[in-house]
């Protein structure tokens, strides 16, 4: 009996690790010639968010802020290695495991590529071409990692090396000779297939990137508004350092959704179905909404999971089609109260219709900040509601909407643990200074926004180490839709100071100090920053 020489488990798992890069840098590059969205990690982390429950979106949300999406890929991309590792170990002794590792590997990728909305049969090609290589690339390196034992005096004809070269052809395999561990030409081929997965994985990625959508929103000409928004008031902005700008630019507007993959949706194909509770269901396409009647408004959207003091909130001028002339076209009936709104990824909202048709600028919107919406918030056409949180309201990349009722159906959100209306709460933010900044005594500027989107913010005040409230100077605003500036001028004082805000709406609602979370309808209590005085 000879010598048991078979690969180390490490090898075993460096062989499955390897093998799996490789099937997913195949994958990534056979996404990256169809389409980004059946990149199938991609896909299981999309699964995983729709699956994963509202409070662990939270805490993703609050701890990863904008890289939330990076943490998920990640985690998803390590769960990869470990399964991948366990199918090279046990494919090492026995290679039937690592097919049938692999094939169940690609079963899930398939699963969740192909349940994603919009998905097509090709999109399983990727996945498909991953796996068969990530087979290849797993029983190459298994047999090189345990070539064939040079064939003794027993086994017949002897073979002649080949000079100069380390080539060991299969055919000189003695039957019943146990394979040995070869670990150097392991490793070369573990470098090989790892610059093999980059490659295809750089190149899939850089296809990925020349989005196509990207060129058909940059030959959108919006036409001019029929009903412009007026020129901002002087003195909308009070232009002091560090305070967030009025108007909100595109780049750094804020983005909150669930989809891993931004939708492309190509506007010569858009169509915007309304259907349901109307009489005469109605289909839109992109030059019919860009042939009606445009409107222009400033509007500050904010979103219902951002922490008091948070950056989730944003004001732009968008331009866009009533919503209510499309739903009166359509005629609602009488007994609806909700817009079911559903956009490209499948992603939904629940609008009241009374919000809706009460004459305010809820908009189809196509244009944010005088340019075609950016694609992260929504091109083509996204719906944006003042006074609603974007939750409940502001479905980007929007296709169908379906009049119906509350007591019928439920929005992506409201079974999650949110409830199914959410009007915003008036709220106030210091941006100036920042936290626990350090200050010189003397004179300096307090500064920040408060909101009460379709009310209005009639008051702003402050109030330094629980002293007594003092008025803010409020900015000037376009009415009564927008987020309005605030500052005030303090004396500081050598020492540690906490500095706290709150507004009331023209409603004559001050806000509330007691503080709640995010959950289920918006967070309350006043923003309090504490600052250190030298
Ligand atoms: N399709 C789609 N639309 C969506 C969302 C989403 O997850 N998917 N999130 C909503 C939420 S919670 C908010 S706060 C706003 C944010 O819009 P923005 O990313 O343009 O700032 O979009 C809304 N529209
Ligand atoms: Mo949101």
């Amino acid at each position: 009996m000879g010598r048991e020489q078979a690969a180390p488990a490490w090898a075993g798992a460096l062989t499955g690790i390897v093998a799996g890069a490789v099937a997913l840098g195949v994958a990534q590059l056979g996404a990256g010639l169809i389409r980004a969205g059946a990149f199938p990690v991609l896909a299981v982390g999309d699964w995983v968010v729709d699956l994963s429950p509202a409070p662990l979106k939270e805490f993703a949300i609050r701890t990863f802020g904008e890289n939330d999406k990076n943490v998920l890929v990640g985690g998803v991309l390590v769960v990869l290695a470990l399964v991948a590792a366990g199918i090279g170990v046990a494919a090492r002794r026995r290679p039937a495991y690592g097919t049938a590792g692999l094939a169940a590997f690609g079963a899930v990728g398939l699963a969740a590529v192909l349940t994603r909305p919009g998905a097509t049969a090709a999109d399983a090609l990727p996945t498909l071409a991953g796996v068969v290589a990530g087979a290849c690339a797993l029983s190459w390196l298994l047999r090189r990692a345990t070539p064939p034992q040079e064939a003794g005096p027993l086994s017949g004809t002897p073979v002649q090396e080949p000079a100069g070269t380390a080539e060991r052809p299969a055919v000189m395999r003695a039957p019943g000779v146990p394979a040995a561990f070869d670990r150097r030409r392991l490793l070369t081929g573990a470098a090989g297939g790892v610059v093999a997965a980059g490659a295809t994985a750089f190149l899939g990625r850089s296809l990925a990137g020349v989005r196509v959508v990207d060129a058909a929103r940059v030959r959108v000409t919006l036409p001019p508004a029929a009903h412009p928004a007026p020129p901002l008031p002087s003195g909308t902005d009070l232009r002091i350092g560090g305070l967030s700008p009025f108007v909100t630019p595109n780049a750094d507007f804020y983005r909150v959704d669930t989809a891993l993959i931004v939708p492309q949706v190509d506007p010569r194909t858009w169509t915007l179905r309304v259907h349901g509770l109307v009489d005469r269901p109605i289909e839109i396409t992109y030059d019919d909404l860009l042939r009606r009647p445009l409107v222009e408004a400033d509007i500050t959207l904010a979103c219902v999971s951002n922490e008091v003091g948070g950056p989730y909130v944003g004001n732009a001028r968008w331009l866009g089609v009533r919503m209510a002339d499309v739903l009166r076209e359509a005629g609602v009936r009488p007994e609806a109260d909700m817009l079911l709104s559903t956009s490209r990824d499948g992603f939904t909202c629940g609008t009241p219709v009374d919000v809706i048709l009460d004459g305010r600028d809820a908009l189809f919107a196509i244009g944010m900040n005088g340019e075609a919406l950016p694609v992260d918030h929504g091109f083509p056409v996204r719906q944006v509601v003042p006074g609603l949180y974007g939750y409940v309201s502001a479905t980007k990349w929007v296709v169908d909407v379906k009049v119906t009722r509350f007591d019928r159906d439920e929005a992506y959100w409201t079974p999650r643990g949110w409830a199914a209306k959410g009007p915003i709460k008036t709220q106030s933010r210091i941006d100036v200074p920042r936290a626990e900044a350090d200050l010189k005594t003397g004179r300096t500027t307090i500064a920040g926004v408060a909101w009460a989107q379709h009310t209005g913010v009639d008051a702003v005040e402050v109030r330094v180490d629980r002293g007594p409230w003092r008025q803010a100077r409020l900015a000037q605003v376009p009415g009564p839709d927008t987020w309005r500036q605030w500052a005030l001028d303090w004396d500081a004082t050598p020492g540690d100071h906490t500095i706290e805000v709150r507004a009331t709406d023209a409603a004559g609602r001050t806000q509330t100090e007691q503080r709640t979370p995010v959950a289920p309808d918006g967070a309350t209590g006043w923003h309090t920053i504490n600052v250190h005085v030298t």
